[in-house]
């Protein structure tokens, strides 16, 4: 068999401006939730401050300053060969507190700058509408999303922005890891339900009941959304993305088969069955019972869902865990997630399991159920690196990591998935999100940045900046 990828695969790398623009209060941004949240590290969890305080270090607020050096970062993106980008708007350069009625002229005009730089390389931009953030004006006022409030405001947003890049951006995205909102911990980045809270990131509590009506808000936003774009834009494609963590049951007690079962619909199905179907999943009522969900499901809401289903599924895939019903089951952590142990593989410094066959596994069982065209839209290895005296980053651990889960998505291709695209995950070095850290490295491309805020922001290409470039070079077959 042909041991290469379609004819015009998508190749890139993906972004999420809170985590690297920086300049987050120059020309009109409002502050958004991420302004708020201190470094952390793998031992010790991000604070979360009321107000910003002058003396404390928030890392997301200069990030890796792509604001000022977009034109040089994309130029070394297409010395790569990319020919996808993805990034995320920030709600808050649009609309600094999301209440106003007239959107930012200046926030509006830096996208297009960046669009059409990313134009002038030959790089299709894929754009995330919220990846982790909203003003936050929103939290104090709302409790994010919370209300239902959010909806309308999010779609007056989201209407701005396509209305003015129509004719430079065809992919959207519209909520970043939407599935992290079922789970407790996942809340706090995706819907935001911190009003009022100030202290260790670990500690905020949110219900399930909230939980998961955020969701239907965010569900219902997401439909009108899609709405709007076929009705109005018919040459865009928009998708859903999600944060999947392929888990496996921990033995083969059926038990654990059973509660494998349950964890993989309500971490990673039920919002991809919502989205990509246009309606709840027929397990979601015992679900939604046996933990105490009411949902406030609105007139409208459910045709909205059923009109606004996905063009195609995108999601992120870092690692896996077990799931089992044993005491004795070791713990790891993983992303926005707590897992079981699996001692058939390796991890990575922040506990990360690393499984490129479970990548293979995942993509064919999410092309099973849905049909779809796909496309993976994050995936990568958070390493610490060392600038050695040659003045290069020497970082084999992260190539292999490459390889390897190209090599897995080469298979599924062969298996008959429908791939479309791989945008690598951190591309260029910047601010971790569950940790707030920048030595939690993923880049191609080295940002001389440091937790402690000092760094003079240089880019130094990494070894696997040139494996990456041969990768791409050959659509994927050149993998030695
Ligand atoms: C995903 C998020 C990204 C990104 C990535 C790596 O969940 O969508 O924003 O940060 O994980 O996670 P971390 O930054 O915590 O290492």
């Amino acid at each position: 068999m042909d041991k290469k990828f379609p004819d015009g695969f998508f190749w890139g790398g993906a972004t999420a401006a809170n985590q690297f623009e920086g300049a987050w209060d120059v020309d009109g941004r409002g502050p958004s939730v991420d302004d708020h949240f201190m470094g952390g590290s793998f031992e010790k969890p991000r604070e979360i401050t009321l107000t910003i305080d002058p003396d404390k270090l928030y890392p997301n607020h200069d990030g890796i300053d792509f604001y000022h050096h977009y034109e040089e970062d994309i130029a070394l993106f297409a010395e790569m060969g990319f020919n996808m980008f993805r990034m995320s708007i920030s709600w808050s350069r649009i609309y600094p507190t999301g209440m106003e009625d007239e959107p930012n002229e200046a926030g509006l005009a830096f996208y297009d700058k960046v669009f059409d730089c990313c134009k002038k390389h030959g790089i299709e931009p894929l754009v995330t509408l919220s990846h982790y953030e909203m003003p936050y004006a929103l939290v104090e006022k709302y409790n994010g999303w919370e209300s239902r409030e959010l909806i309308d405001l999010f779609v007056k947003y989201c209407a701005t922005v396509f209305d003015r890049y129509q004719d430079k951006v065809k992919y959207w995205l519209t909520f970043n890891e939407i599935n992290c909102g079922t789970s407790e911990m996942g809340a706090l980045f995706e819907t935001s339900m911190i009003r009022g809270f100030e202290g260790p990131a670990s500690e905020v509590v949110v219900t399930p009941q909230q939980c998961f009506q955020a969701l239907h808000h965010q569900f219902v936003a997401s439909g009108r959304v899609v709405r709007l774009a076929h009705e109005k834009y018919p040459q865009f494609k928009i998708g859903n993305m999600e944060c999947f963590i392929l888990s496996y049951a921990a033995t083969c007690d059926p038990k654990d088969i059973l509660a494998n079962q349950a964890e993989m619909r309500r971490m990673n199905w039920y919002c991809g069955d919502v989205q990509v179907r246009g309606y709840y999943p027929s397990y979601a009522k015992r679900f939604w019972e046996e933990n105490g969900i009411s949902l406030n499901i609105a007139d409208g809401d459910m045709e909205d869902i059923a009109e606004g289903k996905v063009d195609f599924y995108t999601f992120s895939y870092y690692m896996s865990n077990t799931v089992g019903t044993h005491d004795d089951q070791e713990m790891t952590q993983g992303n926005m997630t707590f897992g079981g142990k699996n001692p058939y593989l390796e991890s990575t410094d922040w506990g990360w399991q690393i499984d490129p066959d479970g990548l293979r596994f995942a993509l064919n069982e999410i092309y099973d159920r849905y049909q779809i065209p796909m496309m993976v839209v994050e995936n990568g290895m958070g390493a610490k690196d060392e600038v050695t005296e040659d003045g290069k980053i020497h970082d084999d651990y992260r190539i292999d990591y490459l390889k390897r889960h190209v090599n897995a998505m080469r298979e599924a291709v062969m298996d008959g998935v429908d791939l479309v695209g791989y945008t690598w995950w951190g591309p260029i070095d910047l601010v971790s999100a569950g940790t707030g850290e920048m030595r939690k490295r993923y880049g191609f491309i080295y940002v001389d940045k440091h937790d402690d805020g000092t760094g003079t922001y240089k880019r130094l290409k990494k070894d696997n900046f040139y494996a990456y470039q041969k990768i791409i070079a050959s659509n994927g077959a050149d993998l030695d």
